[in-house]
């Protein structure tokens, strides 16, 4: 399961290369801002990633998936509360409406970043690459960051 992952992976980013031949509005109109990886102790196998995207177009954006070459793979979870409990489901996308934001942070949407290829500490930048479901690619640096006290949900 995990090698077809990252095959997923890699064709993402051979796509991802494809494309810059051709006009790439959304990434015009798509914004990213706050992104950051949360770092974690060494040997950790997942980490969490978060980034604010807004949406400055006309036309409802979807985000259809995201990658990096620091990861094997990359999935987009929400965690939900259910009796007390925090349980994370996966989301196959994001929808980001004209005019608006949408926020991935601690207790709500997240990235989840598997088997980081290289030992990652605070102070280290990762390379995010958002597909966005018209064929553009959006690359963002997300910094490695502590999670501070007042980021805790
Ligand atoms: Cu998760």
């Amino acid at each position: 399961m995990s090698h077809l992952r990252s095959r997923t992976g890699l064709l993402v980013a051979l796509l991802c290369v494809l494309i810059p031949v051709l006009p790439a509005r959304a990434e015009m109109d798509l914004v990213v801002s706050d992104a950051w990886i949360r770092e974690a102790p060494p040997g950790t196998t997942v980490l969490a990633g978060y980034l604010k995207i807004t949406n400055r177009g006309v036309a409802h954006a979807t985000v259809s998936g995201v990658s990096a070459d620091d990861f094997s793979s990359v999935e987009i979870h929400r965690t939900v509360m259910e009796n007390g409990v925090a349980r994370m489901l996966s989301a196959r996308q994001l929808e980001i409406p004209a005019g608006e934001s949408f926020v991935l942070e601690p207790g709500g949407y997240h990235l989840m970043l598997f088997n980081p290829v290289r030992p990652l500490v605070a102070g280290d930048t990762v390379e995010l690459l958002l597909q966005i479901r018209d064929g553009a690619c959006l690359a963002v640096n997300a910094p490695v960051a502590r999670m501070t006290v007042d980021q805790h949900p």
